[in-house]
Formats: structure tokens, sequence, C-alpha cells
């Protein structure tokens, strides 16, 4: 199986949750996408459900396969979010926003009374942080919000570079809420508690990428197959 194989039947995996009359959280990534094509099949067949997707780009792909769409706004209390993730640490904590939708990501995530995670073996990590923990912070301020995560991370034991997030033709990386992402390099995050408690004091901080008891499961794929990874 290739990585993108592995990702699609952990999708697949997640897909079996999935019953008419749910009111669903589509996440971002290539594993996403995979559920939400798996989905659109099952619409096809006749599957009645409603969905919140967490990016403009998952909106667009649930739309042409003819998921039916609803908003927070509407339907502010969802059954399940499926998502992605960039790491799967210890307790189904995660870090998540690599693809840039962190804040939509999270929103979806705690309006749903249930969320799973779908990914390949290469996210599951014993300690959170060689993936480069990403900071979503509003463009005013930024230098003042910088040094600011950098003192807490200092706090806790922490260092490593603080990298504003470009696009690939250089220009600095916007979200789809018009903010920018520090991409944290720290290595490891022993205590990713703390560190969520003290990013979350920091007015220029407009969320971070540690969701931490959010999952409620995860689908984990490897070349051997897909197991689940529980609470
Ligand atoms: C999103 O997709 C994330 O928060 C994470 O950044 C990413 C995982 O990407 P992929 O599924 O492409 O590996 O859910």
């Amino acid at each position: 199986m290739t990585p993108d194989d592995m990702k699609r039947e952990a999708a697949r995996a997640a897909l079996a949750h999935v019953e008419s009359g749910m009111r669903l959280g589509l996440g971002h990534g290539s594993t996403a996408k995979h559920f939400v094509d798996l989905l659109g099949e099952k619409v096809r067949g006749g599957l009645e459900v409603v969905c919140v997707p967490a990016s403009e780009f998952t909106h667009d792909q649930a739309r042409d396969l003819g998921i039916p769409l609803t908003t927070l706004d509407e339907t502010p209390e969802l059954d399940l979010a499926v998502d992605g993730a960039d790491e799967i640490g210890p307790a189904l904590g995660l870090i998540k926003g690599g693809g840039g939708a962190l804040l939509r990501e999270k929103i979806v995530a705690s309006a749903a009374a249930s969320m799973l995670v779908i990914a390949d073996e290469s996210k599951v990590v014993p300690v959170l942080g060689r993936f480069p923990l990403p900071v979503e912070v509003i463009p005013f301020g930024f230098g003042a919000t910088r040094a600011a995560i950098e003192r807490i991370a200092a706090k806790l034991g922490l260092s490593g570079e603080l990298r504003l997030r470009q696009q690939s033709d250089g220009l600095v990386f916007v979200t789809d809420g018009g903010h920018h992402i520090l991409d944290c390099h720290f290595q490891q995050i022993p205590d990713p508690a703390a560190l969520a408690a003290g990013l979350s004091t920091i007015p220029g901080v407009v969320e971070h990428g540690l969701f931490l008891g959010l999952a409620k499961g995860a689908y984990v794929a490897g070349s051997s197959g897909v197991r689940f990874i529980g609470p």
C-alpha cells in the first residue's frame, strides 16, 4: 500500500461511523479529502447527511460531489467531525494545522459531539512536537505576539525557531480567516497542556494547532491494515 492508499483506508474505516441523519464536520488535508470522496459516493447511494466543511477547499470539493452543506450558524451542533492530523501523540493529543486550516478545524471539531482522526502510521509519535506547531496569529502586533510566544516557550523549557509561514511564491501565507501562521519548531513538547494554556493567554494568538481532549478516537492505517486508537 502506498501512503495515499493508507490514508484512503483510514478514511474508509471512519466512514463506517456515518449514518443517515447525521450532521458532520469535514476536515481539511489529503486524508480528509479521501473521506470526502468516499462520503460523496455514499451520498450518491442515498445516504442523507448535512456537512460543515472546515476549509474553502473542502467546501468546494464537497459541493462538487453533491454533498449537502450547511454552516455552524444554521447547524451549531454536529454529531461527528472527521479530520486528519499532522501528529497523533499520547492520549490522542494532536498537532494540526500543517494545511493552514487549524482555526476552522478546531471550531468544527469543538462543535461536534465526537471527533475521529484519520491518518497513516507515520503520524503517530511518542511525544508531540517533531512536526512544527502552527500558531495562527493576527497580523497586527506580530512582533509583540512572536516575542510573547517565545517567552512562554522559554518558561516551559522549549526552544527552537519560530518561522512565519510562506507560500511557495515567497509571499506570507494568509489563512481563510485572514491571519498568519507561525510554525514553531520545538522538536519536543513534553507538556502540551501547559503550552496550550500559555498560548491561549496571548491576545495576538488566534488559535494554536494543539488539539487536546478533542479526538475520541483515531483510525490509523499502516501496511498491515487499519488499527483503532481509543481514549
Ligand atoms: C489537516 O490536514 C490538518 O490539520 C493537518 O494539517 C493536515 C493533515 O494533512 P494530511 O491529511 O494531508 O496528511 O486536517
